[in-house]
């Protein structure tokens, strides 16, 4: 199918839910026979950028790599999901910067800390808490929630379906198929 290509940005904490959501959206999209691409940090901190942590500095150049990567695939006529915390109002207008602010759909995936760290599906915010892991998103570093997001998700409210079709609906309208 010909469609138009853009990217559909996942933010939001460690735990918060940005990859279920964005895996979930991905199997929708397939099955209208759209064609995307998931990049998120399984297939990106563990090749392109392992050779990067979590300092300011090197989340900078994670998230300018990961733009440029999108942007790459978007020129190629793929829907890009990105799923990153991408933590700072900063990061996310220098994304949009890269990839063009008509390509860029902001999703917010808004679940509270409190939420993400009764979760702690990885054990990290524990670890975060017991100073083992340094610079942790929302307890050592900062989250700054986006103002403007296109697209807001409440996970600990909304059952992920509804969010899920949510997303896919305006994704839909913004394909123009
Ligand atoms: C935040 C960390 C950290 C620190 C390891 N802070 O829940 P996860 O495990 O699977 O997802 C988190 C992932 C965050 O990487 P991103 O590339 O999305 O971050 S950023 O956009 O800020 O560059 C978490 C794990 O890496 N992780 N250490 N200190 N998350």
């Amino acid at each position: 199918k010909r469609h138009k290509s853009f990217v559909v940005w996942f933010t939001g904490l460690s735990g918060s839910g940005k990859s279920t959501l964005a895996n979930m959206v991905e199997k929708e999209l397939f099955e209208r026979e759209i064609h995307t691409f998931s990049l998120d940090g399984d297939n990106i901190r563990g090749g392109l950028n392992n050779n990067l942590g979590f300092s300011r500095k090197d989340r900078e150049e994670n998230l300018r790599r990961i733009a440029e990567v999108a942007k790459l695939f978007v020129d190629s006529g793929s829907l890009v999901i990105a799923s990153f915390i991408s933590p700072l109002n900063a990061d996310r207008d220098f994304i949009k910067n890269i990839i063009g602010d008509e390509d860029f759909v902001e999703v917010f995936v808004n679940t509270p800390l409190e939420v993400c760290e009764n979760r702690d599906v990885k054990g990290l915010y524990k670890k975060a808490r017991a100073g083992e892991i340094k610079n942790f998103t929302g307890i050592d570093a900062p989250y700054e929630a986006p103002e403007f997001p296109d697209i807001e998700v409440k996970t600990d409210l909304e059952k992920a379906e509804v969010s899920v079709s949510r997303i896919v609906e305006y994704v839909l309208e913004k394909l123009e198929i």
